[in-house]
């Protein structure tokens, strides 16, 4: 073992002999561990074996922390936080640690000895932890690094999938998915627990056939859930909580051969099949496409946290009643909704409650958070799906049913039309249970992530729900953490910052008001404009060597980077560029600056109307890079392979920022809020959170177009996309290029499931009527570009404006409202 030497210990006073020769003369943790762990002399050392060396030369400074932090929240006895999730999109580690730790000299001095490599370079060896799809995975990473911030003693739960978010390959303009083994080689970060290991038990057996997991009804099993705890480092490094992933696999040797029978090679199929339950992360965000192995997954998840968290609770309290002041539990989205009935389970057949305890209990431990207002995305389960997992479950889940619709009934007498749209149960061909329902009825508290979203599903989605328990909606606005999307990634403007109101906006991004009085200051500007000037070029220089493509870092960057979802209207985004090609090919004299619109998101692998539109971008980039009359005016890229190192490369050289999502159905968004706060100005509708950073910064400092919210709803009657095709030359030149096949002469009548959406089923997220006004709104960026001081001034605004969209103000509402949390510091 390497000797771990404390964070105070100078780098210097390790005097542990290392490699022979003069290497010994410049001994250091990170030699040693090169040395020790990696066993290869610091001169012949790999990029990745450096990296791993700092990684486990920071961790030696983290590991105190985290005892301390573990001790102190033991002997404190605290309420304690578990932020439940099927997805944690975490990014790197190495350098948010270094941040947080605020280790950059520690860091710079561990590497001291060796000037041919520097932190920032070793940083680019550590893969994405991609454990997530999209806003929801990435805000929980977010969330679990400002509850560090803030002290509040919590945990993270989740999966330890060996296969994140497939990465994204683009062929002939065409998505290939190809899997992401994040985990080939050892991670420095995780720490395995094979002594707090729990056992959850299935009631069927499962087999693989055809390399597809499927439950063999009869035959109970069990499934033996590992821990594997990653640090999560408060800024300053003073609290460091825990993130524990779960892992699956049969039960361990011993109980195995038993179970087995003796079957050696059966036991070792059946440990295949075990560990198949976590084995990948379900990539569709758009489909609840209702697979069985999403299903155990999610039971997995909620039996292995419920039963570790139950457990910490028994050691340190002794009486049940005390759970609600002791234990808040956040369900992130319904994905872990089947925790309502696990912890009745706990309490009735563990604990022996009575129902009425139990579930007065249950209620004032959960809460719940809705992500989503598309029908398509709500989970709904097959009955049988729990009748072959969980039987037990569905049992409670009758009981609580039951109860809950007497007690509709007795509110709501004769009104037999609510008591189904409310049931728990849905029934049809197969029996559903309404997880969304479920989880509403299980909880205290119901919160959407924006304030029109939060209104929205009060009034739309679940209205009967807000009516009857009026008390436990509520709004909590999403919110992103300054130290990865300011901090990490982008340290000019961080620098600039510090120089301009000193560094207390890292932990109070409210702080980023002084900027206001400094927007028409010229020496700021010209500062400010410098910052951004430097990471446009860092992003072309990054893409030019990782890509061989030239971007111009002196035109104007247009950014839309996301999942790529029809309702989030990337398809908006591209007919408009065609409006422009169009228009550029008409007149090359049109007066507007040169734009850069760059794309990037994956697709889920079944939507085919998302991957046709992925094409469709890469097509019109094709054409317009061709074209002599565009070529140096407009230019598209399309990025593969977006994750959250490549938002944290791209965002702080963007100039605008692309939120232009049907209104009424993004329910935050949250790259928005990293946008503001790196400077670039919103293009948008007035939807999810974009609606209050238009508040914040003041709607003469965004470029707000199209359709409301309400105006969407009200039109959905009578709305004609044909009117806009037969009334708009602009509108029918661009859709006659694209169906015409001009973007696409070798493969012709390809898109013709997008003009079939658009023209023939009605367009549902209604492009076609934004259309003109999103036109107009980038008119209105061309002329604003044009002026250099009233766009910086502008955008100097925004980030000023943005300290509400931290994610310290957002879980310090949680803290207050929700769980009645407090720090806990020594
Ligand atoms: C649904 C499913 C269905 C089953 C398979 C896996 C899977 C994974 C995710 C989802 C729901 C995704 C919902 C989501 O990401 N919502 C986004 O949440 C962000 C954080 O609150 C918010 O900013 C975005 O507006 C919202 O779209």
């Amino acid at each position: 073992m390497a000797p771990r030497t404390s964070k105070s210990a100078p780098a210097s006073t390790n005097r542990t002999p290392t490699t022979a020769g003069t290497a010994a003369e410049h001994a250091s943790p990170y030699r040693d561990h090169l040395a020790l762990d990696q066993v290869v002399p610091a001169e012949a050392a790999t990029p990745r074996e450096r990296f791993e060396a700092l990684a486990r030369t920071l961790r030696d400074a983290i590991a105190p922390n985290w005892l301390k932090t573990r001790a102190l929240q033991d002997s404190a006895n605290p309420k304690r936080v578990y932020y439940l999730s099927m997805e944690f999109l975490i990014g790197r580690t190495l350098v948010n640690n270094i941040i947080n730790m605020r280790a950059e000299s520690l860091a710079q001095e561990a590497l001291a000895p060796a000037p041919e490599t520097t932190w920032r370079e070793l940083i680019e060896q550590e893969p994405d932890a991609g454990l997530g799809n999209g806003g929801l995975g990435r805000l929980a990473a977010c969330y679990i690094d400002s509850l560090a911030t803030l002290h509040i003693p919590a945990m993270g739960y989740g999966l330890r999938y060996d296969y994140g978010i497939f990465r994204q390959g683009i062929e002939n303009g065409q998505q290939v998915e190809h899997p992401d083994p994040w985990l080939a080689h050892s991670d420095p970060w995780e720490v395995v627990r094979c002594g707090e290991s729990v056992s959850v038990p299935i009631a069927c057996s499962f087999e693989l056939e055809h390399g597809v997991l499927r439950a063999v009804s009869g035959g109970s099993s069990r499934l033996m859930g590992t821990p594997y705890d990653r640090p999560v480092v408060g800024y300053g490094g003073e609290t460091v909580n825990t993130l524990r992933l779960w892992k699956a696999s049969a039960p361990d040797e011993f109980d195995f051969r038993e179970f087995s029978g003796g079957d050696f090679v059966g036991a070792v199929v059946d440990q295949i099949v075990a560990e198949s339950v976590t084995r990948v992360l379900y990539p569709d965000d758009s489909t609840n496409a209702g697979q069985a192995l999403r299903f155990v997954q999610e039971y997995f998840l909620v039996c292995c946290s419920l039963g570790d968290i139950v457990a910490r609770f028994r050691k340190q309290n002794k009486d049940w009643q005390q759970l609600p002041e002791k234990v808040a539990i956040q369900l992130n989205d319904t994905h872990p909704a089947i925790a309502v009935a696990e912890l009745m389970r706990l309490l009735l057949d563990e604990a022996h409650l009575s129902w009425e305890t139990a579930w007065d209990l249950t209620v004032r431990t959960l809460a719940y958070t809705n992500h989503t207002l598309l029908p398509e995305a709500l989970e709904k389960w097959p009955v049988r799906f729990f009748e072959r997992v969980c039987p037990r479950h569905l049992e409670l889940i009758y009981e609580i049913n039951r109860r809950f619709l007497d007690d509709v009934r007795a509110r709501y007498p004769g009104d037999e039309g609510r008591i189904e749209r409310m049931s728990l149960v849905e029934e049809g061909h197969g029996r559903l249970i309404r997880m969304a329902h479920l989880a509403i009825v299980g909880s205290h508290s119901v919160n959407g992530v924006a304030r029109i979203h939060s209104e929205l599903l009060r009034t739309r989605v679940v209205s009967d729900f807000a009516e009857m328990y009026p008390d436990r909606f509520n709004n909590k606005t999403n919110g992103v953490t300054p130290r990865r999307w300011i901090q990490q990634a982008n340290p000019e403007l961080a620098r600039l910052l510090n120089a301009t109101i000193g560094d207390t906006w890292l932990t109070d991004l409210s702080q980023l008001q002084g900027l206001a009085a400094r927007a028409d200051d010229p020496k700021f500007q010209e500062e400010f404009r410098a910052a951004k000037r430097g990471a446009k070029e860092r992003f072309a220089e990054w893409v030019r060597t990782t890509t061989g493509q030239e971007v111009d870092p002196t035109t104007l960057f247009d950014c839309q980077i996301k999942r790529i979802h029809e309702y989030k209207r990337q398809l908006l985004n591209v007919l408009h560029i065609v409006v422009l090609y169009s228009q550029l090919r008409d007149n090359p004299d049109l007066a507007m600056p040169r734009r850069t619109f760059f794309f990037a998101g994956k697709a889920a692998p079944a939507y085919r109307l998302a991957k046709l539109i992925i094409k469709l971008i890469n097509d019109v980039a094709r054409a317009v890079d061709a074209d002599p009359r565009t070529r140096d005016r407009i230019r598209v890229v399309f990025l593969p392979n977006y994750n959250v190192t490549l938002a944290e490369r791209l965002i702080p050289a963007a100039d605008v920022s692309e939120q232009i999502s049907t209104a009424g159905y993004e329910a935050s968004g949250t790259g928005n809020m990293k946008f503001m706060m790196n400077g670039a100005l919103t293009i948008g509708t007035r939807d999810g959170a974009t609606i209050e950073m238009a508040e914040q910064a003041g709607e003469e400092n965004l470029f707000l177009f199209g359709l409301t919210a309400q105006q969407v709803a009200e039109s959905r009657g009578w709305y004609d996309p044909r009117w806009h095709y037969e009334n708009e030359p602009e509108t029918r030149r661009a859709l006659d290029l694209v169906f015409g096949n001009h973007f696409s002469p070798a493969e012709p009548g390809i898109y013709e499931p997008i003009r079939e959406a658009l023209l023939t089923h009605g367009d549902y997220f209604m492009h076609l009527a934004d259309l003109t006004a999103y036109a107009e709104a980038h008119r209105r960026i061309g002329e604003v570009y044009a002026d250099p001081r009233e766009w910086t001034r502008r955008a100097i605004l925004n980030v000023a404006r943005s300290g509400l969209f931290s994610s310290d103000r957002a879980i310090a509402e949680y803290a207050a409202d929700i769980w009645s949390a407090e720090p806990c510091l020594a």
